[in-house]
């Protein structure tokens, strides 16, 4: 056949051979040889649509048609067949394909594990009835540091600490830029929180990034008081790292709150009675807060006789290296996937083939 020229008989005389053949192929497998024969890339009816090339062009277009029309029958009487003998299958005469293989699996990604942390952390205060305020990652460093009442020449200002792009703009070190101009654009009372990555110019280590991200809150209103701060907090951090974690608040020194504190919850490792993990102290640092300062109220437009806020700030790395007990910081930018594989439980996401 491969070499004559197809015409309307010889096509209908092989689709009938073919009809023949399925209808009486005895068991699974001899059907199976029959489709190769018959459909297979260099099957009869195949190559027969392959050699309509030699026809004058009017009559390509028949025959291609007569061929396909017969392919399309020829596979529902497989598939009849098939469906035949299948159900009559025995051990003796199986499946050519084995049907107690596994199907195939779909490929899997996944959220990466600080895409899942941040969101969990808003979710969190977006219920307390924050709303979120983002803002650049390159910023003035009005923003960065002269709104939030750091003196001129405070260490972190300095060009080792801080990635400058020119004496005016930088890399923002936190994410407090943003509520500075949330602020001016906003009147109180107001409860956002700020989300985002922060740049710091260090050499990286097992706790140390160059690159890492923070969440910091600010609530303002009449009469915000040190206690609401420690509730909100108190509050986060039983949702976050479980209600049998203990809070507890040290004072510490901040520009831009005063007074300031940093706030610890008891070491997971040993419950509070002192192991590697918390340096035998019981208790382990997770962030940074304060009462807004004065100064920066004023900076952002606020009278700071009438309103009064409180802030906070955390790295969100930390947070995950906490819960999931993450050896590293650097792990999260490596791309390693067996690292980030270990977190995909729960939010895997398939995507066809
Ligand atoms: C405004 C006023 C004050 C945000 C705050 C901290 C304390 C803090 C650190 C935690 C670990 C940074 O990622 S870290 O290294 N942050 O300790 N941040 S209070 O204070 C603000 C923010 C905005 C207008």
């Amino acid at each position: 056949m491969n070499e004559e020229i197809p015409d309307r008989d010889s096509i209908d005389r092989l689709g009938e051979e073919a009809s023949r053949e399925i209808a009486e192929s005895p068991d699974l497998k001899a059907l199976e040889q029959t489709r190769i024969v018959w459909l297979g890339r260099k099957g009869k009816l195949t190559s027969a649509l392959r050699s309509i090339g030699k026809l004058p062009a009017d009559q390509r277009p028949i025959i291609g048609g007569i061929i396909n029309e017969w392919k399309e029958r020829l596979g529902v009487l497989f598939e009849n067949r098939c469906a035949e003998l299948f159900g009559s299958c025995s051990d003796k005469e199986p499946y050519p394909g084995d049907p107690t293989l596994p199907g195939r699996r779909n490929w899997e990604g996944g959220l990466h594990i600080l895409h899942r942390v941040i969101k969990d952390i808003k979710q969190i205060f977006y219920r307390m009835g924050y709303s979120i305020a983002e803002g650049p990652d390159v910023e003035l460093d009005y923003y960065n540091f002269e709104a939030l009442n750091f003196p001129a020449d405070h260490p972190s200002r300095d060009l080792q600490d801080t990635f400058y792009v020119n004496s005016d703009i930088l890399l923002r070190t936190q994410t407090s830029p943003v509520q500075v101009r949330y602020m001016e654009k906003n009147e109180p009372p107001l409860r956002i929180i700020s989300p985002g990555r922060v740049y710091r110019n260090e050499t990286p280590d097992p706790s140390h990034a160059a690159e890492f991200f923070q969440i910091e809150g600010l609530y303002v209103d009449k009469d915000v008081s040190l206690a609401d701060l420690r509730n909100d907090i108190t509050f986060f951090v039983h949702q976050f790292f479980g209600a049998d974690a203990k809070v507890r608040f040290r004072p510490h020194f901040f520009p831009f709150t005063e007074p300031s504190a940093e706030a610890d919850m008891t070491c997971f490792g040993c419950r509070g009675e002192g192991c590697s993990i918390c340096q035998k102290t019981g208790w382990i640092e997770i962030m940074g807060a304060g009462m807004v300062h004065p100064n920066v109220f004023e900076f952002a437009g606020y009278d700071p006789d009438s309103v009064t806020g409180f802030a906070f700030g955390m790295g969100i790395e930390r947070m995950a290296m906490l819960k999931y007990g993450i050896d590293d910081i650097r792990r999260f930018l490596a791309n390693d996937m067996r690292f980030l594989k270990q977190f995909w439980n729960e939010t895997w996401v398939g995507v066809q083939e």
